[in-house]
């Protein structure tokens, strides 16, 4: 078989995101598999480097029955945050920079020095200095929002946008608290962190593994979201969004046009 053209599914996959234009899946038909697909999702990041951005972050994908359920799709996965991504606590996002964007709950952690490899991982309070609710705009960069396992790994998992609520200490418990998503002050979706991997703590243990296996490393200040609690809502000009975790407080957003 041809060996895939990675800078080349790169390059169409960061203009289907920079003109908001869908494209059609690629990895059945260039034969990629999940390391090919990382490897495109660095190439495809590194498109956002060049013009300036810094990587603020990693995020998890599909850490929740919910999510895997909603897009078909049952591995884990983790994808780069850069700072163009993130939108204030409050502020606005313009949905017509996106094809379908979808929003979803997040729990985020504040990432302190992470041992090194060899290093035995010692706490969680180690490793975290802060968590905050937050919110994650997903927009697949595929058409209909379909996708197999190396597709929305090369679309660097639908990452689109992020808000980050106001940070506390870590709470004593994380793995039993109540999520809510609303939308206009509505409810939309309701659940726990537990959904996360039965504690969201282990999405930090997964995305140090997973992400080191293809040579990142999680650094000091970054920015880590543990993948949404509950599948994601589309999001439509006009509403505002607010996701609340339970301890931590909200982060919301309103969508313009
Ligand atoms: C993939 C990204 C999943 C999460 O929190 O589970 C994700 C997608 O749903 O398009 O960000
Ligand atoms: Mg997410």
């Amino acid at each position: 078989m041809i060996a895939p053209d990675i800078a080349q599914i790169a390059a169409t996959l960061d203009r289907a995101a920079d003109t908001a234009t869908a494209v059609p899946q690629v990895a059945a038909e260039a034969g990629l598999d999940v390391d090919a697909a990382y490897a495109v999702q660095a190439a495809l990041v590194q498109h956002r480097l060049d013009r300036g951005e810094r990587l603020v972050g990693l995020k998890m994908g599909l850490t929740s029955k919910a999510k895997m359920a909603q897009v078909g799709v049952d591995e884990v996965i983790w994808g780069r945050l850069t700072d163009a991504m993130r939108v204030p606590d409050g502020g606005t996002v313009d949905v017509t920079g996106f094809i379908h964007p979808r929003v979803e709950p997040e729990v985020a952690f504040l990432l302190d020095r992470l041992p090194e490899p060899g290093e035995p991982v010692g706490d969680f309070t180690d490793a975290v200095r802060a968590v905050a609710p937050a919110i994650e705009l997903i927009d697949s960069r595929y058409a209909n929002f379909t996708f197999s396992l190396p597709d929305v790994i090369a679309d660097n998992t639908s990452a689109g946008a992020f808000v980050i609520g106001p940070w506390s200490p870590v709470p004593d418990g994380l793995e039993n608290l109540g999520v809510l998503l609303e939308i206009d002050g509505r409810v939309a979706q309701v659940g726990s962190t537990a959904a996360i991997l039965g504690d969201p703590r282990r999405a930090l243990d997964e995305g140090i593994r997973l992400a080191g296996r293809h040579g990142v490393r999680l650094r000091e200040g970054w920015v880590f979201l543990a993948g949404a609690a509950t599948a994601a809502v589309p999001l439509r000009a006009g509403v505002r969004v607010r996701a609340v975790v339970e301890k931590l407080g909200g982060a919301s957003v309103r969508a313009v046009s």
